[in-house]
């Protein structure tokens, strides 16, 4: 057997870099988290070569015993870990989770009321550029200018003076416990259906720190690969009696062969998931989130809302006269990987903004806790107070290094690829 380094060396030496990279940076992108071993070697799997349209036990094609095997295992757990009444595993993505629930319940031209992206709501809730908002007619709802929170009489509002079909709750870049029995309430008194996107707060509200929305949601759709830590994927939980509207949406909706090897990754993740350390993780998570907001804004930074509930914070960087690309720019250089965001009533555009986001998922699961968030402020401190000076970033960048040196990342990976690059 040829081996990948012998005949697509390019690849390998790119897959190599950015094991590396992920090793040697400071990961503080709110969506991304790293995937432990087990999801790796699923997701590695020969479950890739198999076909397998339709659902289990009914497909389209042979040979599909054992991918059945994986399919259910996911679907069992799926609905155990967050108590649902019917989970499909199958969507490629949150986009496509997203959409399914369009597909299924709504007619082109329908009103849904939506977060603002602008406020931190997502691309799939109705953003003119994307199919939501393209085919969909989009009221959107934001956060109100004095706390920077949502606004739950304004939702209510808004839903009665349109009478919207669909209200879908759920955000990218909202640091706030989101209370989803004011959402179900306000569905209830205009007519709308409940579409919860908990991609973000997956893991917490797996473990019980976040409020669930299944109890208040006919749908509810999630990523499995942000704070939930499972492989690059979406999933739908939803209500037994839209069952066969949301499988039949996915398959043959949008969607042809779902990925088994990922389907197998998500099982595996949902088992990780059911675990007591899970829980221990995610409270690390919240912990490390609401100190990173407290360090910052000791050293005077202005947190959106004044702070944060869950596994994100949106610093913003207006005050300091500082665009959010110049400061994720920089701290990029010093490898200390964060991405510009807008902050609510942003006077600048999504493509320079004023603020940045930043997430804890990823610096938790490598072992980094209260001590290593307090060097970590200490650098984009210093960084963002001295942009433009390179000196600075390349001391920070060292002491980066070093920081990452003591909390290894897929060290075995890296020294069994490094052998057949050297
Ligand atoms: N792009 C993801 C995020 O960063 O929040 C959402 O899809």
């Amino acid at each position: 057997m040829k081996h990948l380094w012998e005949v697509d060396p390019e690849i390998f030496r790119a897959i190599y870099n950015e094991t590396k990279r992920q090793h040697s940076n400071v990961e503080l992108i709110a969506s991304e988290n790293f995937v432990e071993m087990l999801v790796l070697e699923a997701q590695g799997s020969v479950l890739t070569n198999k076909y397998a349209e339709g659902y289990p036990g009914a497909r389209w094609y042979g040979g599909c015993e054992y991918v059945d095997v994986v399919e259910e295992l996911a679907i069992e757990r799926a609905k155990e870990l967050f108590g649902a009444e019917h989970a499909n595993v199958q969507p490629h993505s949150g986009a496509q989770a997203n959409m399914a629930i369009f597909y299924a319940m709504l007619a082109i031209g329908d009103k849904i009321l939506a977060m603002n992206l602008a406020h931190g709501g997502h691309l799939t809730h109705g953003h003119r550029h994307n199919f939501s908002g393209k085919y969909f007619e989009v009221i959107p709802y934001g956060v109100s200018r004095d706390n920077e929170r949502l606004d739950y009489n304004e939702i209510m509002d808004l839903a009665r003076k349109h009478s919207p079909k669909m209200i879908i709750v759920g955000a990218s870049a909202y640091p706030r416990i989101i209370d989803f029995k004011a959402i179900r309430e306000i569905a209830d008194k205009t007519g709308a259906f409940v579409l919860v996107d908990m991609a973000h707060i997956a893991g917490l509200i797996a473990t019980g720190l976040h409020p669930d929305p299944v109890p208040y949601a006919e749908f509810v759709t999630t990523t499995t690969h942000k704070t939930l830590r499972g492989p690059r994927a979406g999933m739908i939980l939803c209500q037994k009696r839209f069952a066969k509207k949301v499988d039949a949406a996915i398959f043959p909706g949008i969607q042809g062969g779902p990925l088994m090897h990922v389907i197998a990754a998500k099982a595996v993740a949902f088992k990780q998931a059911m675990q007591p350390e899970f829980k221990d993780y995610q409270k690390k998570v919240v912990n490390n989130a609401k100190y990173l907001a407290s360090e910052l804004a000791k050293r005077g930074y202005r947190i959106v809302s004044g702070g944060t509930d869950n596994h994100l914070l949106l610093v913003d960087l207006a005050p300091r006269n500082i665009t959010g690309k110049d400061a994720a720019e920089a701290l990029d250089r010093a490898r200390i990987t964060v991405n510009k965001n807008l902050i609510p009533f942003d006077l600048k555009p999504p493509t320079v903004t004023s603020g940045i986001r930043l997430g804890s998922p990823s610096i938790t699961s490598r072992g980094m806790g209260t001590d290593e968030v307090i060097k970590i402020c200490s650098f984009i401190d210093r960084v963002l107070t001295s942009l433009g000076n390179e000196k600075i970033v390349e001391t920070v960048k060292k002491e980066v290094e070093e920081l990452t040196e003591q909390f290894p990342l897929y060290e075995s990976i890296r020294k069994e690829m490094k052998k057949r690059i050297d």
